[in-house]
């Protein structure tokens, strides 16, 4: 089970450096669905939560009594730390180290480890497990976030088939 979970864990940082290999610098920086965050946001944020959210929480776990996790602000980061301005190319390149390094972690992670808790201070109690597969569904929603982005991208230059499609 958690053997699928770090393998999609493992291969988020190729998955996106492929999908934004055919974006241009302005696609990326540009908010191409409206009111939704752009490519360079979404990059800025997965090297973020990265480094402070999820190996963080899961680390307080594992190393503290029934810890308390508090809550990510994510909108509230964006702004403070500016991912708007911040380089595609280098969060990613940021995001695969860290990644690289985490897996190695997560691997060491034993069964009586991943049953520990947490608890969060809006969701309450939350296993090591479960944790780390949210991680990994979090990395899926914003590689789809992206795939969006990407159609999008498209939309304004398929005319008329444009009637099929309706984009949410
Ligand atoms: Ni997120």
């Amino acid at each position: 089970m958690l053997k699928a979970v770090l393998e999609i864990l493992a291969t988020t940082p190729e998955k996106l450096k492929l999908e934004i290999s055919t974006l241009s610098r302005r696609e990326m920086h540009d908010h191409l669905v409206p009111g939704k965050w752009s490519v360079q946001e979404v990059l800025a944020h997965m090297a973020d939560v990265e480094e402070v959210g999820m190996r963080a929480r899961v680390a307080a776990i594992i190393n503290e009594k029934v810890p308390k996790l508090p809550p990510f602000d994510q909108d509230a980061r964006a702004t403070q730390l500016g991912y708007k301005r911040m380089d595609p190319h280098r969060s990613l390149a940021k995001l695969q180290r860290q990644r690289r390094d985490n897996m190695k972690w997560l691997k060491t992670l034993r069964p009586a480890q991943l049953r520990r808790q947490g608890v969060h201070e809006t969701v309450g109690k939350i296993s090591a497990e479960e944790l780390i597969t949210e991680w990994a569904f979090h990395d899926l929603g914003h590689l789809k976030q992206i795939l969006d982005i990407k159609r999008y991208a498209l939309f304004s230059r398929i005319g008329n088939m444009r009637a099929f499609y309706d984009l949410k």
